[in-house]
Formats: C-alpha cells, sequence, structure tokens
C-alpha cells in the first residue's frame, strides 16, 4: 500500500522524533531520509567551509541561512535515490524555504504529497532532549539552547504547518507513546496512494 512514490515532509518540534521517525520509516517506504540537521552536522564534522559557518548557528539553536540550507538540500535531492520519493526531516524550516521548496519541487515536477506533523507537549520534549543530551552530547541539547530551539520553532516553523493545512495537505499526528505506535499512526495518516504515482 504504501510502496508508490511518496514525497513526504515530517513537520514537528525539536525533540518531538521527527529524525526517529524518519529513520525507522524510509525501511518501510523504501524512499530516502533527507535530514537538514544531519547534513548540516556532517558538514560541521567535515570542517568544510559550509560546516564553519553552520556550527556556531546551531549551537545557538537559530536557523541557519536559507541559502546554505537550501544549496544543501538541492545537491541532495538531485541524488538518484530521491526519484523513488523521500521523507525531508527538519526542512522547510520557515516560510520562504516553503517557497522555495515549492518552487523547486515544481521545476522538478515532484509536489509534496503530505506533510506530517508530530505533536508533543513541551514538557515532554525537554525530557527527550535531555536524554539525548546525556547520550550523545549534541552541543545545541542544553537547556538553554533547547528553550531558543522551541522559541523559533513556535515563530518560524508553525506557519508552515498552516501553510501545508491550507493546501489540505497536513495530517497531524499524536507523537506521544512507543516508537513503534507513532510509526503506525504516521502510517495510517498517509494517502492510500500518493496521486503522482496513479
Ligand atoms: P535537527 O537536526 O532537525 O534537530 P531537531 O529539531 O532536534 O530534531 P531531531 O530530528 O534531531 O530530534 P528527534 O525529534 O528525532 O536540527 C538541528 C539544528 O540544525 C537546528 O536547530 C538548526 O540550527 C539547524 N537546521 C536544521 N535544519 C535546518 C533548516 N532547514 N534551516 C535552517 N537551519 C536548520 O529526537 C529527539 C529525541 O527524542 C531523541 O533522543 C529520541 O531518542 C527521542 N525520542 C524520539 N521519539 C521518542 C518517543 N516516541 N518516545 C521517547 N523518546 C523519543
Amino acid at each position: 500500500r504504501h510502496r508508490s512514490i511518496m514525497r513526504l515532509v515530517l513537520l514537528g518540534a525539536p525533540g518531538s522524533g521527527k529524525g526517529t521517525q524518519a529513520d525507522l520509516l524510509k525501511a518501510e517506504l523504501g524512499i530516502p531520509h533527507i535530514s537538514t540537521g544531519d547534513l548540516l552536522r556532517a558538514a560541521v564534522r567535515a570542517g568544510t567551509p559550509l560546516g564553519l559557518k553552520a556550527k556556531a548557528v546551531m549551537e545557538a539553536g537559530q536557523l541557519v541561512s536559507d541559502e546554505i540550507v537550501l544549496g544543501m538540500l538541492e545537491e541532495r535531492l538531485a541524488q538518484a535515490d530521491a526519484a523513488a520519493g523521500f521523507i525531508l526531516d527538519g526542512y522547510p524550516r520557515n516560510l520562504a524555504q516553503c517557497a522555495a521548496l515549492e518552487t523547486l519541487l515544481a521545476r522538478l515536477g515532484q509536489p509534496i504529497d503530505v506533510a506530517i506533523k508530530l505533536e508533543v507537549p513541551s514538557e515532554l520534549i525537554v525530557e527527550r532532549i535531555a536524554g539525548r543530551a546525556a547520550e550523545q552530547g549534541r552541543k545545541d541539547d542544553t537547556p538553554e539552547t533547547v528553550r531558543e530551539r522551541l522559541r523559533v520553532y513556535a515563530e518560524q516553523t508553525e506557519p508552515v504547518a498552516g501553510h501545508f493545512a491550507q493546501l489540505g495537505k497536513l495530517r497531524v499526528v499524536d507523537g506521544v507513546g512507543e516508537l513503534a505506535e507513532v510509526s503506525q499512526r504516521i502510517l495510517g495518516a498517509l494517502p492510500a496512494g500518493a496521486p503522482s504515482a496513479a
């Protein structure tokens, strides 16, 4: 049922489980997981000029410039595996990125089929990220940076969900529960066959 070409956007606050769920869903859907956060962290680790620019911005909990992220995303979408569809995690993060994505995908003739928004109460988010901070030591998982990331999310990313709602493409999914339970909810919220694959 889910094996048709599917272009999916995962929305949700930092710590809502986007990255975690995208990793579980990619096997189920047979499409790659494209995370702008992972692409940026890889650039930081590799010490590329782009990574050097992004590092301080990420550690402050701010958004990296739209231009940098779009360039990175275009490169990734041009790779062969993305022709089968993709799960976009962490992009678009604001309305400008949303417009850029739509322009890019319209040019490729590959519109987004559905946007899934994972909903998790902020108390739980703070708990989850504290857990990850203890396990992985990510520099942007300090309590102060997490507060800033949540603020930026409410201000800049929430309107993106509103935009997909206006297009009739938004599905809101409860992100609280066991990982497998949340995955099942997401799969249940997907359109039965993406229109593009019909
Ligand atoms: P991201 O990498 O996107 O990080 P995130 O918002 O924290 O989400 P992530 O996917 O990592 O967390 P998840 O919810 O899976 O962004 C990091 C930074 O990169 C941004 O602040 C920004 O600076 C920059 N950036 C990224 N994209 C950008 C863009 N488009 N434009 C500009 N800047 C950009 O998981 C969180 C934790 O919860 C994990 O430890 C997980 O184990 C746990 N968890 C998940 N599901 C759970 C469940 N059901 N129950 C219990 N725990 C759960």
